[in-house]
């Protein structure tokens, strides 16, 4: 997969590549790409922000830097380039993310991130430019980078190795394996800890009854919302 994020701070960045599956990835030949809309503005002073029309508090990130920043990586007018290729622009309002909107992420072959700062975008880039506007949440970030790296990670760790196991990704919570539900315990040694002892079902080395009760343990944990 190609990922470009479009970003006012590429070096946010430096440590998310750090990160163990972000690394395996590149190895594999996946590319993490950065654009800053600072070094594509047409205007002076490396402006790309400006007041609102109508008044308000805080700056807003404007259409023309954004599409000259597109256009110097695409080298097409970027009202074509959805069309093309998966354009998403983060934004507190947008669709929220969730593991059905990650799968179909990460089957993409490529994606174009768009990361705003201050008030956030002309909304001209999301009329225009952007074919999805993905949140991270119900709450406001003061930048994308975050968002950003929430949705590569979450993306990432699904394509193929970028974890140890495989099977990590295919029975967790929320997956398709759980019917979307939460997951079930882990417990690991020692077996007993302050009397706190691990549910003897998972000593037994039974495995069919193992999977049965992470089933129903996890089907409860749905029932019982999320924990406190
Ligand atoms: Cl994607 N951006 C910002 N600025 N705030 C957010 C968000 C995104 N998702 C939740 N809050």
């Amino acid at each position: 997969m190609e990922i470009d994020i479009f970003t006012l701070f590429p070096q946010a960045f430096a440590w998310f590549e750090t990160q163990r599956h972000v690394a395996n990835l590149i190895a594999r030949g996946h590319r993490l790409g950065y654009v800053n809309y600072r070094d594509h503005t047409p205007l002076t002073a490396g402006q790309v922000d400006d007041t609102p029309f109508g008044g308000g508090a805080g700056m807003v990130l404007r259409v023309d830097v954004v599409e000259s920043s597109l256009r110097a990586r695409y080298g097409v007018d970027p009202v074509d380039l959805r069309s093309e290729r998966r354009v998403l622009a983060l934004t507190a309002g947008g669709r929220l993310l969730d593991d059905e909107l990650v799968d179909e992420l990460a089957g993409e072959p490529a994606l174009t991130i768009l990361s705003g700062r201050y008030e956030g975008f002309d909304e001209r880039v999301l009329e225009h430019f952007a074919g999805d506007r993905v949140s991270i949440g119900r709450y406001v970030l003061a930048g994308g980078e975050l968002a950003a790296m929430v949705l590569c990670d979450a993306v990432l760790r699904k394509l193929p190795g970028a974890l140890g196991d495989e099977r990590s990704v295919v029975e967790e919570s929320f997956s398709k394996a759980l019917r979307g539900a939460p997951e079930y315990p882990h417990y690991t040694r020692p077996a007993e800890y302050r009397g706190w002892r691990v549910p003897d079902v998972l000593l037994s080395g039974h495995h069919e009854r193992v999977a049965q009760w992470r089933q129903a343990q996890s089907r409860s944990r749905e029932r019982a919302g999320p924990l406190p």
